[in-house]
């Protein structure tokens, strides 16, 4: 490893003597490490920034959103000591910036550890959904009223024809000779070409709007607290940038309704879990209904299996470029995702009148 966390820690203005660090959760970006001092415990990391080129730009961005919530928070009421585990507390370096750059260009950022919480890969149960979701409208509505316009970390994040655009590009490249594997997986992708607009030709025509959104709701960026059972904290602030609420919640969809994690092999294990769907809709609305018009509102199903569909051309795509995105941890670990992502939008196909007709009535 070209870095030494022990050394990092002296770059920022932290309490106490470094103690131990460890890797934590299970992120496919960055690089997360647990960190322990005589004085307090945080979360650093490490930034990719290949991924993310202008790496000042997406910490501008973290600092102004969690100052926004916090003085959202300080303005409460009743504002009582747990608040502070509400939102992401950055640490300054020691040149009074929420950045690090180490001696060998590694760009590191640190916040303090959210304690008696954690994230979950896979939701247990519905009210871990419900409180997820709940959590991520809370911080759209949050910031509703953000000033001025965040910088886009990532363009096109979640422009699903543009997405659609780059596989077919890597499919005729076809870098590695992989193409031979994944025909089914392609044509499936390839019919439903026509839906893959939809959302932004309702942005063009005005009839949805964009807003301040997460775009990155994978349900292991909320924590969970363990004792309230309440979605405490958003977290993974790298992609929040101006979207449609449309990412978030079918982001929501994708990542907390199987029963099964996003890289499972037995394909009869992934499909949608209704009454997760469910309590993730009435979660979401709890506190994001107030700011959705009828039409974004009726839009919700659909995007769940639009974002199921784009996550899974992502994944394709880098199974195809040689894995050069997605952290990979075994021969075809983006194959498989990406099939996972399949099944999983066929169980929403199937289940999908049901999900609309539920959504009428709320
Ligand atoms: P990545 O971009 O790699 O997904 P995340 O910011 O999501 O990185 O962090 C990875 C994991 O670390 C999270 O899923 C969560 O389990 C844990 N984590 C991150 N920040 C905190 C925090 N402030 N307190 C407690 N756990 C955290
Ligand atoms: C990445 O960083 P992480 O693991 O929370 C990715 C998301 C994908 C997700 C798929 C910046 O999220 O867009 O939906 O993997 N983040 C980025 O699991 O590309
Ligand atoms: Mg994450």
């Amino acid at each position: 490893m070209d870095f030494n966390i022990a050394d990092i820690c002296n770059g920022f203005k932290l309490d106490g003597k470094f103690v131990s660090a460890a890797r934590f959760g299970t992120g496919h970006i960055n690089d997360t490490f647990k960190l322990e001092t005589t004085g307090n415990t945080y979360i650093m990391q490490r930034i990719n920034t290949s991924i993310f080129r202008e790496p000042e730009k997406l910490m501008d961005n973290f600092v102004r959103v969690s100052r926004h919530i916090s003085e959202k928070i300080a303005a409460e009421k009743s504002v009582n000591p747990a608040s502070r585990r509400r939102y992401l507390q950055v640490m300054m370096s020691h040149k009074d910036e929420p950045f690090f750059i180490d001696a060998y260009g590694n760009f590191w950022r640190c916040y303090i550890y959210v304690d008696e919480a954690r994230t979950y890969d896979v939701l247990e149960n519905s009210n871990q959904a419900f409180a997820a979701a709940k959590a991520f409208g809370a911080f759209q509505n949050d910031l509703a009223d953000l000033p001025g316009r965040l910088n886009e970390t990532i363009a096109n994040f979640h422009n699903t024809p543009s997405r659609f655009a780059d596989l077919q590009a890597a499919a005729r490249a076809d870098k590695c000779g992989r193409l031979k594997d994944v025909a089914p997986e392609l044509d499936f992708i390839m019919a439903r070409e026509a839906e893959y607009s939809l959302l932004l030709n309702e942005l063009a025509a005005g009839n949805v709007f964009e807003r301040t959104t997460h775009n990155d709701t994978k349900l292991n960026n909320v924590l969970i607290d363990d004792v309230t059972g309440e979605g405490i904290c958003v977290i993974d602030l790298d992609t929040v940038m101006p979207g449609l609420p449309h990412y978030d919640f079918g982001d929501m969809v994708r990542t907390g309704t199987s029963p099964a994690p996003e890289d499972e092999l037995d394909l009869f294990k992934v499909g949608m879990r209704f009454e997760m769907f469910e309590a993730l809709l009435r979660g979401f609305l709890s506190t994001a209904g107030n700011f959705l018009n009828p039409r974004e509102k009726e839009l919700l199903p659909f995007s769940g299996k639009l974002i199921t569909l784009e996550i899974g051309m992502r994944f394709l795509t880098d199974y195809l470029s040689g894995d050069v995105y997605f952290k990979i941890h075994r021969e075809k670990h983006n194959l498989d995702r990406c099939r996972t992502q399949i099944k999983l939008a066929q169980s929403i196909e199937a289940q999908f009148d049901a999900m609309r007709k539920l959504n009428d009535s709320l």
